[in-house]
């Protein structure tokens, strides 16, 4: 009965910041990450990504781990500042390199590349030049350098993801300022995500001009989104929570499907949400292959003024004074070390919003999981906690499914115990963990518990 969740592939996930270290090594430039890190108080015991996983001097073991899970995909992402140190310009032949081996040791074994782009570390260089996602210069450094991807490894790799999460980057980046850049502002978000809108218009657009016809494959763009669910059966709590949904995801959504910002945010935000010109609307409109989503959890929407945001180590209702929505968790449902709720059946809600809301597009989830610390006890790790979480998670997916979803893949995140961002090294998401020091791979339960659900094509 639980059979067949998946139509299309199963895979795991990282990012470059979180896993590669060698942070100025073989001609990398610096990112915004580099530099937040180096800030005192940002960052969860003065954690850095300088080395992190030393993935960059392990990554043919790292692969071969992959296959040993027996995955099928596998995201990660792309330094920008490995390529182009200062952002824009020469390009750094070693970085070239990396990825060329990471690329052809993936296809060896059997897994297929799944690229994106932008992980958010973008150069410092861009950000001292243009500040940053606020100047709309970046956006076409962008498309320039995802050219010079396209170019390099368009050959191999089939699946682009453009943006990784412009929600996290513009709210937590530049309104809250717990994310590199660091900015706090209620105007600063709206900018930078309509500039993060440009970025990947202008990227898609050079590779379906350029590249799309004779390398065949696809791109899109993967955005994050929690489910809202109504507090109560009002009304106004109805509209509150599909209000957040607006904010959160259709901020970035609806102009890609319907050209346009969701009207709760043109008349509440006004002239700190930039009008969608005729050739935005152009370069953006249509310009998805697919539909990525990140997912982690769900959390009660209300009906309020101004209402606080608990809960959340990141405080992730966004700036939820510019949505008169206050969100909640229900006290029954059990919370992951970042103190996200575990709902699965928001999952399915969410997957079954997406598909009403923008005529069931392909879907591809490329990234759920949860942070727990378990202890390594004799070269073992019973994570049972996250086989739990993934077991109930893909039930509710296969619901989805069989509801009429067209989702066709699933990444979990993450492969490796990794650098959480502001949170640092506390909070491990990974299927495998990554022994202090040493930097050993110790696989988890769930890491075995996966390889047995992917030979299957479904649960157990
Ligand atoms: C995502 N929020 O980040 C990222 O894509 C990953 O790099 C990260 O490791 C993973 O999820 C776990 O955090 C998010 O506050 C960060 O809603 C913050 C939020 C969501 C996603």
């Amino acid at each position: 009965m639980k059979n067949d969740f998946r139509k299309n592939l199963s895979g795991g996930a990282t990012s470059a910041y979180q896993i590669e270290g060698a942070w100025n090594s073989d001609g990398k430039g610096p990112s915004i990450w580099d530099v937040f890190c180096m800030i005192p108080g940002k960052v969860h015991n003065g954690d850095t990504g300088a080395i992190a996983c030393d993935h960059y001097h392990r990554m043919a073991d790292d692969v071969a781990l992959m296959q040993q899970i027996g995955l099928q995909a596998y995201r990660f992402s792309i330094s920008w500042p490995r390529i182009l140190p200062a952002g824009r310009g020469a390009i750094n032949k070693q970085g070239i390199e990396f990825y060329n081996k990471l690329i052809d040791k993936l296809l060896e074994a059997g897994i297929e590349p799944w690229v994106t782009l932008y992980h958010w570390d973008l150069p410092a260089a861009l950000e001292f030049e243009h500040g940053g996602w606020l100047g709309e210069a970046t956006s076409d450094a962008f498309a320039d350098y995802a050219d010079v991807c396209f170019n390099h490894f368009g050959d191999r790799v089939k699946n682009w993801i453009t943006i990784n999460e412009a929600w996290v980057v513009a709210i937590l980046g530049y309104g809250l300022g717990v994310f590199a850049p660091g900015r706090v502002s209620n105007s600063a978000p709206y900018l930078a995500g309509h500039n993060l809108l440009k970025a990947h218009g202008k990227a898609v657009r050079r590779y379906r001009e350029k590249y799309q016809s004779t390398q065949k494959g696809q791109i899109g763009i993967t955005n994050n989104c929690d489910w809202r669910e109504p507090l109560t059966d009002s009304d106004a709590d109805k509209q509150a929570a599909t209000r957040a949904l607006e904010f959160f995801l259709a901020w970035f959504v609806d102009p890609i499907y319907k050209g346009d910002y969701p009207e709760s945010m043109k008349s509440r935000l006004g002239a700190r949400l930039p009008s969608i010109s005729a050739g935005d609307r152009e370069l953006i409109l249509g310009s998805s292959n697919f539909f990525g989503l990140n997912h982690y959890t769900a959390m009660f929407a209300a009906d309020a003024s101004g209402g606080a945001v608990p809960g959340n180590v990141y405080g992730n209702g966004g700036l939820s004074e510019d949505q008169d929505v206050s969100l909640s968790v229900s006290p029954d449902w059990k919370l992951t070390d970042m103190q996200w709720a575990i709902v699965p059946w928001g999952c399915r809600k969410l997957l079954e919003w997406i598909a009403a809301r923008y005529g069931n597009p392909p879907l591809y989830i490329t990234e759920n999981g949860c942070a727990f610390d378990d202890p390594v006890v004799n070269g073992t790790v019973q994570d049972t906690a996250r086989i739990a979480f993934f077991d109930s998670y893909l039930s509710e997916m296969h619901r989805a499914i069989q509801n009429g979803v067209d989702l066709r893949g699933y990444f979990i995140w993450s492969l490796l115990d990794n650098f959480e961002w502001a949170s640092g090294y506390s909070k491990k998401f990974g299927i495998t963990a990554v022994e202090p020091g040493t930097l050993r791979r110790i696989p988890k339960d769930s890491a075995w518990w996966y390889r047995k659900v992917i030979q299957k094509n479904g649960l157990m």
